[in-house]
């Protein structure tokens, strides 16, 4: 494999800007092509970045630009149309979360890619956040014992539609755009689920998914774990966005993710805390920062997945695991029922 590896974007949105500058952290990889629907918008990236092929035909820069890989960050609506065409082309790809608009999108976009020989990877940082992974170590360590109840929250008033408008449109929201990222920290930190049960709400008027969600699933055999999420916009005295709160219960201690970034492991010697800030970066929105220093960690991974040289965490078949769980959410606040999930 060369020694750089070269590149496309597909999507020049919201996000690729810090998926961009993020890649720029990492050696052996180049950026060399960016392809966007409406051709300034890719023209103007390019220039900030100076990217030197500038596309607004995905088809057309696939077979042109012969890529070490694909970086997916259009709209989830596009993701399997444009996994499909990589395949095509024997073009590794990093399709950004979430992967799908449904699950048979999602499985059969791995389908695909598994048939064609083609390495399909997502795009999930949240779990590669400094304070999630040391927060991991904590609980793997034994110190608070055996998990039997945890609590992941992300509640904010932040206007996360200013920068992101589309997200108002979604018929599904808050449960596929930021419930694909804790459902995916519950798996990372507890294993599989076997019952799901979620309620949702609208708070915003004006929009048409939901945006305040409660999931509560039985996983690894042992946990209980509720995972709450809301942007409803309703005066929090405290706004952490995009922080994530985790509570665990053991039966030898308890272990908290608490606000800037503490980790605080309390057993029968007290409690010790650790202050874990993610790294900053120059690039980074600093109302993002902690999102977006993961992105850098889990480019680092998938690249060196690219490379032969390390184990993704995040691919396709991995990656499933946690959009049924977001479908199972819907699922279940559909019907008002608990869903119960198949070992896979
Ligand atoms: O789109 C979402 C994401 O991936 O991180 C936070 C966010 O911007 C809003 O939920």
């Amino acid at each position: 494999m060369a020694a750089t590896l070269r590149f496309g974007i597909l999507g020049t949105g919201f996000w690729a800007r810090y998926q961009l500058a993020g890649w720029r952290e990492l050696a052996g990889v180049e950026c060399v092509a960016l392809c966007n629907r409406t051709r300034g918008k890719a023209e103007a990236l390019a220039r900030v970045f100076g990217v030197t092929a500038v596309y607004d035909n995905a088809e057309e820069m696939l077979r042109r630009e012969h890529l070490d890989f694909v970086d997916i960050i259009t709209g989830v609506d596009t993701h399997s149309e444009l996994v499909h065409l990589a395949a095509h082309y024997k073009t590794p790809v990093i399709c950004q979360k979430p992967m799908a608009p449904t699950l048979e999108a999602a499985q059969q976009m791995v389908k695909t890619c598994r048939d064609a020989a083609v390495p399909l990877f997502i795009h999930e940082n949240w779990r590669w956040q400094t304070a999630i992974r040391r927060f991991r170590d904590a609980l793997a360590s034994g110190r608070i014992g055996r998990p039997f109840r945890a609590r992941i929250e992300m509640k904010s008033g932040f206007p996360v539609f200013r920068n992101q408008p589309f997200l108002a449109e979604l018929e599904q929201f808050i449960l596929a755009d930021l419930g694909s990222h804790l459902l995916d920290v519950a798996r990372f930190l507890f294993g599989e689920a076997e019952t799901l049960y979620c309620q949702v709400h609208r708070a915003h008027p004006a929009i048409k998914g939901e945006d305040v969600a409660t999931v509560m699933m039985k996983m690894g055999g042992q946990t209980t774990v509720l995972c709450e999420m809301a942007y409803a916009e309703n005066s929090l005295e405290r706004e952490r966005f995009p922080e994530t709160f985790i509570f665990v219960e053991g039966d030898k201690g308890s272990a908290e993710l608490a606000p800037d970034f503490w980790v605080r492991v309390t057993t029968t010697e007290g409690t010790h805390a650790k202050r874990c800030p993610p790294p900053r970066y120059d690039w980074a929105d600093p109302a993002y920062d902690v999102a977006h220093a993961s992105i850098v960690s889990c480019q680092a991974n998938l690249l060196g997945a690219l490379r032969g040289e390390a184990t993704a965490e995040t691919t396709g078949g991995d990656n499933l695991k946690t959009v049924r769980l977001v479908f199972a959410a819907y699922e279940s606040a559909r019907n008002d029922q608990v869903v119960r999930l198949q070992a896979v």
